[in-house]
């Protein structure tokens, strides 16, 4: 590589460090391991090392981490909270070993777990329980005061009144209670937290502390920041010293002379990590002795006197008892691994995608064969080798027709998938049902694959748009759908009638279409019939837009099938424009000119909705009634708006004479 592709890496590795930054400290949502963030760090700051000239001074490597949020009051730390460099070998243990020992000839290591959570400090005068607060950059932090008095773990009241006494520990959310609470998110049909760190950061950084308390949090104190009326001189004795004020310390640690003995026990903690109750990331190795660690201080980020290991990502070996075929909404056969079940990195492991027929046959996959699995990021399972062959196995092939329809599977060239060829596979149907319907797309409420299932089952739809064909008594045949559910959902469906362009683009479902790629269609060609009607080149010309994602697009709408879908779509009163676009208000319409004000809480459409459609009829929408006012669009709870309307005699409609007025005109 010559310096120019040396910079472009370290801008690219950049542009993804700051991403990642983002998913980590701001979603409580990342998408790729602490280990493979810290890979990508690591490459970051080799190249700036070689080269300094490509140093940036708001690169990633320059900031220490987190930085504090806006969403709770800062907290100043007196003693900065300070982050461990890392360690990824031996050999960077024994060179921290190396730079001790210049300064002293025997020193004393401890050598303890890095648990994986989140550092906070917590703050006592006269021995009561003052504030707590997050760790931020190190230098400011939050004040999570009342999430920190809900950790049963944390002491309020210390077994001694000490003057002042500010500890710093890790908090962290056990494994158990991890699984208790993504079960009943996926029971709720919530988003699932994706490991125990995270939980533990979403659920400490609640402005409501009493859904911090639900979540069962736990701390580990391993650290005096400050502390008055008392003497400490060794990080044993401060941790002795912790105990007895009625800390919960770090579980275990070991204290060790040479640096084969501290090896051996990051080893041992290492292999122990998998039984564990609570996840760690690492060992830390620590000098004991704190008036060595005062002389040796720390550098511009770190304390010269400690140095964290962190393990490569945990692998476990378990039995292969069966692959799964799952067909997709494009008719792809996508293979699933079903093991028996494993914790790994904290969660219960028992299903992981096996790719395509490619990933199997290079990795040689054999149904019976004893595999190692990883978590990619500790968060998705993945196979990484097989470990040894059943006996009497056979290689895996994948099946030769689909496992839905019975129909023969095709390899399309070039491609590593596999796809059922029969276009009206049910498998395939159901899944691009659950994408019409799903939030990104046509967004219907109460429709998901259970429902779908039924009225599939009993043939009361064989495509998506017959969803809009449905009567009310249609519904009523379905298990558990009484006269409320049934209106709610033929609403529901109706509701979606009015959606944006682009939500109908993306529903159909066009290879290589995602959601922003409709965006991009609706709001350069602005109607269905306009983008319907684009030429490859055109639909080419949209910045953001790939060769394969155009080509894609007018391959589907050459298809005769996908031109009487349109003509579909248009007769079933979908809309199909994008509706920033202004638009012909029929001379006739009841909205003409007409100022609307809207109140209170509508039985099916947001406010603003219900503001967008009164504009697109040509009507106006005021916030304040008055005697200009021509109908007030009432709804529950509606306050002093509408008793002024009484007042002022104002004709008052409510959300279902509002939907007469509009039907034949929208
Ligand atoms: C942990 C952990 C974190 C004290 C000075 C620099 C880092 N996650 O378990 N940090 C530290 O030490 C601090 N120790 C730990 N065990």
């Amino acid at each position: 590589m010559d310096i120019n592709q040396f910079k472009s890496r370290a801008e690219e590795l950049r542009s993804q460090i700051l991403y990642h930054n983002n998913r980590y400290y701001n979603e409580d949502a990342p998408e790729i391991s602490d280990y493979e963030y810290d890979m990508l760090l690591r490459e970051l700051e080799q190249i700036e090392t070689d080269f300094p000239a490509l140093q940036t001074p708001d690169s990633p490597t320059q900031r220490v981490g987190g930085s504090a949020g806006e969403k709770f009051s800062p907290v100043e730390h007196v003693v900065p909270m300070e982050s461990l460099h890392d360690s990824f070998s031996h050999d960077e243990i024994r060179d921290f070993d190396k730079r001790i020992r210049q300064s002293y000839d025997h020193p004393v290591y401890v050598v303890e777990p890095k648990i994986d959570g989140l550092s906070v400090s917590a703050e006592y005068r006269n021995g009561v329980f003052v504030r707590g607060s997050t760790r931020g950059d190190g230098s400011v932090g939050e004040d999570i005061t009342d999430n920190l008095k809900t950790i049963r773990s944390l002491p309020m009241k210390l077994n001694r009144p000490v003057p002042f006494l500010e500890v710093r520990g890790e908090v962290y959310m056990s494994i158990e209670s991890f699984e208790r609470l993504v079960e009943g998110q996926e029971e709720r049909e919530e988003k699932p937290f994706k490991n125990p760190r995270n939980a533990a950061a979403g659920s400490l950084r609640q402005k409501d502390a009493r859904i911090t308390k639900a979540r069962e949090l736990d701390i580990f104190v391993f650290n005096v920041q400050q502390i008055e009326g008392e003497t400490l001189t060794s990080h044993r004795q401060s941790l002795d010293y912790l105990t007895e004020l009625g800390f919960t310390t770090l579980p275990f640690y070991h204290q060790c002379e040479t640096i084969d003995e501290v090896l051996t026990k990051i080893e041992e903690i290492g292999e122990k990590r998998g039984e564990l109750p609570f996840q760690i990331d690492g060992a830390v190795i620590k000098l004991n002795d704190f008036s060595q660690r005062e002389a040796l201080g720390s550098t511009a980020k770190f304390p010269r006197w400690a140095e964290a290991y962190k393990y490569p990502p945990e692998e476990k070996e378990t039995e292969l008892l069966d692959v799964e075929i799952n067909v997709g909404r494009t008719g792809v056969l996508t293979p699933t691994a079903i093991f028996a079940p494993i914790t790994l990195a904290g969660t219960t492991v028992s299903r992981a995608t096996l790719h395509n027929e490619d990933f199997i046959r290079e990795k040689d996959i054999r149904i019976g064969d004893r595999v190692i699995l990883r978590k990619a990021g500790e968060i998705i399972p993945e196979v990484v080798a097989v470990a040894a062959h059943k006996e009497g196995s056979v290689p895996y092939s994948m099946p030769s027709v689909c496992p839905s329809c019975g129909s023969p599977v095709s390899c399309e060239d070039g491609e590593a998938a596999l796809r059922c060829t029969n276009t009206d596979c049910p498998a395939q149907l159901m899944r691009h049902m659950i994408h019409f319907v799903s939030r990104d797309a046509m967004d219907i409420d109460g429709l998901g694959e259970k429902i779908l299932r039924q009225m599939t089952d009993k043939g009361l739809i064989t495509s998506p748009l017959d969803l809009y064909r449905l009567t009310k008594e249609d519904i009523l045949t379905l298990e558990n759908k009484k006269e409320k559910s049934s209106d709610n959902l033929m609403r529901a469906i109706e509701k979606s009638k009015n959606n944006d362009l682009y939500r109908i683009v993306y529903a159909l479902g066009i290879r290589h279409i995602g959601q922003k790629a409709a965006k991009l269609l609706s709001d350069r060609f602005r109607t269905l019939d306009a983008i319907a009607a684009a030429s490859e080149e055109e639909i080419a010309s949209i910045e953001g837009f790939g060769a394969i994602m155009a080509e894609s697009t007018a391959a589907y709408f050459a298809l005769t099938e996908s031109r009487k879908l349109v003509e579909e779509i248009k007769i079933l009163g979908i809309n199909t424009r994008n509706l920033s676009e202004p638009v012909e208000v029929s001379q006739d319409s009841p909205f003409l000119n007409k100022t609307f004000v809207i109140t209170g809480t509508l039985p099916h459409y947001k406010r603003t909705e219900a503001a967008a459609m009164i504009e697109r009829l040509g009507g106006k929408v005021a916030s304040s009634v008055s005697k200009k006012t021509d109908y007030v669009l009432a709804g529950e709870d509606a306050g002093s708006k509408l008793t002024k309307a009484q007042t002022l005699g104002i004709t008052i409609i409510d959300e279902a004479e509002f939907d007469s007025m509009r039907k034949s005109f929208d």
